[in-house]
């Protein structure tokens, strides 16, 4: 890891739901500054106390047992659990309130999905996040902006729902503006294919619904990230005998936690005009929606002798993804022949090389920003930077990371095919096993684009409670948010409406 010599650009409280997702933040519990205190604030919820046994880093005070006996890798069943139980549910409800606090930029939660218990918790947890802290506030900002427009509620409500979605869309922008408004970030990541038909099909339930949630910007939900267990499997299996971890998750907590921090201090490290600005890291990270895409490559220092080749690694890094597949940006309909894009958000470009390397221009940061500016469907700005470090380091690094509404190809298309392979793979075989022929039939008539514009009714579970599932129906779609300029906080737009 890059031991950069600054502070965080962004104050974090980090939270682990199941045992996954507590062992990850265990991770971002470990960072410490020199004089011994830790970066981050650290919580984690699990159903029964033994699962806290191998945390080292995480207070023992912030620890949070809902004292229940696990939930055997059911996460549908686990949602239906807590919901009749009040004690969990009150458990959610405290910790909510712990980890809102007024120093925090970002809270961003954890999850290994597709056990009983991290999968199910972190969505509880967001939706009682979102009803206590998000949604009071923007009701609060909506009605102060129509009193100014001298709009009463009753003609707010007679009003076309399309203008009444970018009503609240404009009051979330000033409420997050005004920092009435924390969002939270997830970190959710995808298991191993290994974990079986029934697994992925759940996981794949529970991602729809969470990247429904996460491009709705009426939820202020910072980013998803979604970490692949089954690209550490792979990388971790290449490469054990030079790893320090002992398995593939460990491996995959490691460079999910570094990488995060080693932006949150790069991109504070002051100083020089091309340094980063914390202040553009905060808009990568907090403005828009969407799947968070971070990469980070390097190169040995004795290959860099110009600029050009810090372009030529600065771009490549671009293209690619550190914690999943990489994320198609662009591609060709194979129907109409045209390119079609996914849409970008602020873009982040950090570079760091050793001093021996730095009389190197840094016009190559401007030449890339260039290229993406071009190439791109960008909804936002491309952000650079560059830090120098001592000697010590041989190595140049680059940084790439930005928010999109496209998914890293695993996901976007590959749970369900890879059901599907699996099916036809043990097609020949008679099955009898119920899951899997449950698992099966549950994902036949799923298609990626479902990922996209899903409603989940009733896709859960067993279904006895979706309550949790209502908030959907206001769910704001991409194309009023696209068409509309958000920048501007007034409601001028609906005095015409008015009724
Ligand atoms: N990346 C990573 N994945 C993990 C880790 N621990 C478990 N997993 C994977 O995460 C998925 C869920 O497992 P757990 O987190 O143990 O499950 P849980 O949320 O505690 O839920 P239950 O034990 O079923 O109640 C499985 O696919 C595991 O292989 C970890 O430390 N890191
Ligand atoms: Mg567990």
């Amino acid at each position: 890891m890059i031991r950069f010599n600054s502070q965080p650009a962004l104050n974090i409280s980090f939270v682990g739901f199941g045992q996954g997702g507590s062992r990850m933040v265990d991770v971002f519990a470990s960072f410490k500054s020199t004089d011994g205190k830790p970066y981050y604030k650290t919580y984690g919820l699990n159903s029964n106390k033994n699962d806290f046994m191998e945390l080292k880093n995480i207070p023992q005070d912030n620890l949070v047992s809902l004292d229940l006996n696990g939930f055997g890798k059911d996460p549908s069943e686990a949602i239906d659990i807590i919901n009749m139980h009040d004690e969990s549910l009150k458990k959610i409800d405290n910790l909510v309130e712990r980890i809102h606090n007024k120093d925090d930029d970002l809270i961003v939660f954890c999850a290994t999905l597709g056990g009983g218990t991290g999968t199910s918790t972190i969505i509880k947890t967001l939706e009682a996040y979102i009803k206590k802290y998000v949604d009071p506030e923007i009701n609060q900002v909506l009605e102060s902006m129509l009193e100014k427009q001298n709009i009463t509620p009753e003609q707010f409500m007679k009003l076309p729902d399309d203008k009444k979605k970018l009503a609240k869309v404009k009051a979330v922008e000033l409420a997050y503006k005004l920092n009435r408004i924390k969002k939270v970030g997830i970190i959710a990541a995808l298991p191993v294919r290994s974990d079986g038909p029934n697994t992925l099909s759940q996981v794949n339930k529970f991602t729809n619904y969470l990247w429904t949630l996460s491009k709705n910007p009426l939820k202020a939900i910072a980013f998803i990230s979604f970490p692949d267990n089954q690209k550490f499997y792979d990388d971790w299996v290449k490469n054990k005998d030079v790893l320090k971890e002992k398995n593939y998750r460990d491996y995959a907590n490691v460079q999910v936690a570094e990488v995060f921090h080693e932006l949150n201090l790069g991109t504070n490290m002051g100083g020089t005009d091309v340094t980063f600005d914390p202040k553009d890291f905060r808009k990568v990270m907090l403005e828009g929606e969407g799947c968070l895409n971070i990469n980070r490559t390097n190169v040995n220092s004795s290959k860099v002798n110009s600029s050009n080749d810090m372009y030529e690694l600065l771009s490549e890094t671009f293209q690619g993804s550190l914690l999943h597949d990489s994320i198609v940006l662009q591609e060709m309909d194979q129907e109409s022949k045209e390119l079609v894009h996914q849409k970008v958000f602020n873009v982040g470009l950090l570079t760091v090389t050793n001093d021996e390397l730095k009389d190197i221009s840094s016009s190559y940061l401007d030449e890339v920003k260039e290229s993406l500016s071009t190439n791109l469907y960008l909804n936002g700005s491309v952000f650079t930077g560059h830090v120098n470090v001592s000697r010590t380091s041989y190595k140049a690094v680059a940084y790439t990371f930005y928010k999109t509404h496209g998914l890293p190809a695993r996901l976007s298309k590959g749970l369900v095919e890879e059901l599907t392979e699996f099916r036809q793979r043990k097609g020949a075989v008679k099955f009898k096993t119920d899951s899997i022929e449950k698992a099966n039939e549950e994902s036949i008539d799923l298609d990626f684009d479902d990922i996209k514009e899903t409603s989940l009714k009733g896709s859960l579970g067993s279904g006895s409670d979706l309550d949790f599932l209502n908030d959907l129906k206001d769910e704001v779609s991409n194309e009023d948010e696209e068409n509309n300029n958000l920048g501007k906080n007034d409601l001028d737009f609906l005095k015409d409406l008015k009724l």
